[in-house]
Parts: C-alpha cells; structure tokens; sequence
C-alpha cells in the first residue's frame, strides 16, 4: 500500500499536523480545553484524517512514534495555553486530550515516555486526559490496565472514548482506571429529534447517573445544536464537544473562543 510505505517518511518530513477541538463545560458554557486530532498533509493527495491512516500506522506500528509525537505537540500545546491564559482560576489551566491506539497501551515505554513529555514541557500530569476506546479494554486484564493505573495514579485522566458503542459491562467500569466517559456521538444525535427518543434518554440518564455515582465526569460528543446541548445538560452531562461549539481547527482557534468567554 503506497499510503502505508509513505508514512514513516512523512513523519520524518513533518507532514503530520494537529487540529484542536475545544471541550466546553455545559454548565457555565466555557471552554475547558481541547482534543487533539491528528492529520496529514500529504503532498499528492492533501489533507488526509486519521480515518485514512491511523489504521495503517498501527498496523506497521509507526503509531507508537507518530503517537508519541502527537503526545508532544498537544502538550507543548497545553503550555502554550497556559502561558496565554494563566492557571484559569477555579477551572485550572486549559486541559488537553490526547488520543491513544490500543498499540500504544502496549508498547512498554508509555508511562515514561508520557512522564517525559510532561516534565519536559512543564505541564501538570492533571491537564492531560489520554482518551481509550471503550473496545481496547473490553476484557482487559491487569497487564493492560497496569500502565493506565500507574498514568492515573500520577494524576493524568484517562477517558473512555465512544462509550456506549461497545459491550463492555457496566459493573466492569469499576475495574477501570478512568475517570471521564465520552459518550458516543449516536446518543447525541439521537437528541436531534424534539421531543427524542424517550429510550435513549432513560439510557442517557442511567448513564450519567452511574457515572456520577462512580465519581467520573461525562462528555458528550457530536453536539451539532443548541437545543442538544441544552437537552445533554439537563441530562446532567458535564462537558460537550461538536460543531455547535467548533470544528478542529488550528490552536489559535481556541484563544479565540476561550478570549470571548473572558
Ligand atoms: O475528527 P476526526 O476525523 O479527526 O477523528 C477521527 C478519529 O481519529 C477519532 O476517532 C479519533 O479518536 C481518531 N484520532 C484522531 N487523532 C488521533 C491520534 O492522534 N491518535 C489516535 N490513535 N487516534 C486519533
Ligand atoms: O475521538 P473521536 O472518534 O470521537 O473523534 C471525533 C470525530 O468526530 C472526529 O472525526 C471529528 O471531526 C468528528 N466530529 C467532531 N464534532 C462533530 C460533530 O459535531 N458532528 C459530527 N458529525 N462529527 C463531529
Ligand atoms: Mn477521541
Ligand atoms: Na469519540
């Protein structure tokens, strides 16, 4: 595959670039931080998303360099913020998410790597959030979950990313070294419809009211209205992202919406 065979110098070349999507908190309406979205530049084909290539990298194992330079450049990033925006009082200073493959969880050099990035940027362990898909650790044994644990217990949050897509049982939640459930974009969508599904809004409740109970914090993604929005906080969830807010866009896009706030 000519994609994959390019990959290795694309990121030697820095072909790679990083789009920011805000998190806004539902309550006070604020931005709260930002996911990191990695894409390609690609010389021949343009700008790629990670649809197109994350699969490949994982598979030739190029994602464990590329996600560590991903790691970097969002926490140089979440830096950056803080020197702009100071600790953001009450809040803190602006957090940022980062994705990981189930590859990465793997790789042995995570939490040192992870503890690196950090200490060489300066940044705080508890502005990082490391979102895994609920699917990676669907029945996760104690190796998996250990370099989680120790990430966790230095203070980085992990979040479980697409929840409610995926089988895994809900009383296994507490076996998990997470605190944050980022509800799949289908729930949301789901909320279009006025008056919504009553199911899925029974679904919603039960979800938030169990992770409120096991002291985790709820996202929402793919929040496209304000009647969404407004529908997912008397819900009770915490925190949305979506195109109603922003799309990933560069950094500068944030200091401009985390400026209007002020
Ligand atoms: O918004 P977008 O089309 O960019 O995201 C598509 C998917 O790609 C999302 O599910 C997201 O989790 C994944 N993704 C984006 N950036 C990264 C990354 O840096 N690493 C990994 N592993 N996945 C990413
Ligand atoms: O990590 P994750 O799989 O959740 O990546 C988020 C994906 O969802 C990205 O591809 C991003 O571009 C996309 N996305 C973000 N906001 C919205 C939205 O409001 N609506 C839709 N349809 N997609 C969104
Ligand atoms: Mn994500
Ligand atoms: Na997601």
């Amino acid at each position: 595959h000519g994609l994959t065979n390019a990959l290795p110098a694309a990121l030697e070349r820095g072909e790679f670039f990083i789009e920011y999507q805000p998190l806004v908190h539902l309550g006070d309406g604020q931005v709260r931080g930002a996911e990191a979205l990695v894409r390609w530049l690609h010389p021949q084909h343009g700008v790629l998303g990670p649809d197109r290539f994350i699969p490949l990298a994982e598979h030739t194992g190029l994602i464990v360099p590329l996600g560590r330079w991903v790691l970097e450049q969002s926490v140089r990033q979440a830096r950056a913020w803080r020197e702009l925006y100071g600790d953001g009082g009450a809040a803190g200073p602006l957090r940022i998410n980062v994705n990981l493959s189930p590859c990465q969880l793997t790789h042995p050099g995570l939490v040192q790597d992870t503890v690196d990035i950090l200490e060489r940027a300066g940044v705080e362990p508890d502005a990082l959030c490391l979102e895994v898909t609920e699917s990676a650790l669907i029945g996760a044994d104690d190796d998996l979950l250990k370099p989680l644990r120790q990430l966790a217990e230095m203070g980085v949050d992990i979040a479980l990313d697409d929840f409610g897509t995926g089988y895994s049982n809900l009383a296994n939640l507490r076996r998990l070294p997470v605190s944050v459930l980022k509800l799949d974009r289908s729930f949301t969508q789901s909320m279009q419809q006025y008056p919504a599904d009553p199911v899925d809004l029974k679904i919603v409740e039960g979800i938030v009211a169990l992770a409120h109970s096991l002291d985790l914090t709820v996202t929402v993604e793919g929040v496209e209205t304000g009647a969404q929005a407004e529908q997912l906080r008397i819900l009770g969830c915490d925190t949305a992202q979506g195109w109603y807010y922003a799309r990933p866009g560069p950094p500068d896009r944030l200091h401009d919406l985390a400026l209007a706030d002020a």
